[in-house]
């Protein structure tokens, strides 16, 4: 993907990266302790799927909206989420099932690569990294 631009961008561009704050970092770190747990995780990323996912900005995910974002959706796992079965999956709810079907354990446990429960910046950002290194 770097082919047409000359090394030595690349490497300031990389340095750049490098010295620049973790957006998702800071945004997960509720609390501002520098420590990332498995809850403001999982609490982080949920707000990103919600928000993406609700075109109409009112904090309730339909299921018309949940088909727009992913097409292959169907009715049984929309229910699913929908656990009040009131016709829209909320932020709470949508978390709740994260935290019920342990969605992102096995990607929390590898980004916390010195086992201590919590993620660091330095294993955020080596995780970033490693992301960036396939392309997304
Ligand atoms: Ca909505
Ligand atoms: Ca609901
Ligand atoms: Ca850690």
């Amino acid at each position: 993907m770097f082919r047409h631009i000359p090394p030595v961008l690349v490497a300031s561009l990389i340095l750049v990266g490098c010295a620049t704050k973790t957006p998702h970092f800071d945004a997960a770190d509720r609390n501002g302790n520098g420590r990332v747990t498995l809850a403001e995780w999982e609490a982080h990323i949920v707000t990103i799927l919600h928000r993406e996912n609700d075109s109409n900005r009112d904090g309730r995910v339909t299921f018309a909206e949940w088909q727009t974002n992913n097409p292959s959706a169907n009715r049984t796992r929309f229910m699913k989420l929908d656990t009040d079965g009131d016709g829209a999956i909320s932020w709470a709810e949508g978390l709740a099932f994260v935290r019920k079907e342990h969605v992102y354990d096995d990607v929390f446990k590898r980004m916390d690569t010195d086992g201590s429960g919590t993620l660091d910046r330095r294993e955020a950002v080596a995780f970033r990294d490693h992301m960036a290194s396939w392309g997304l």
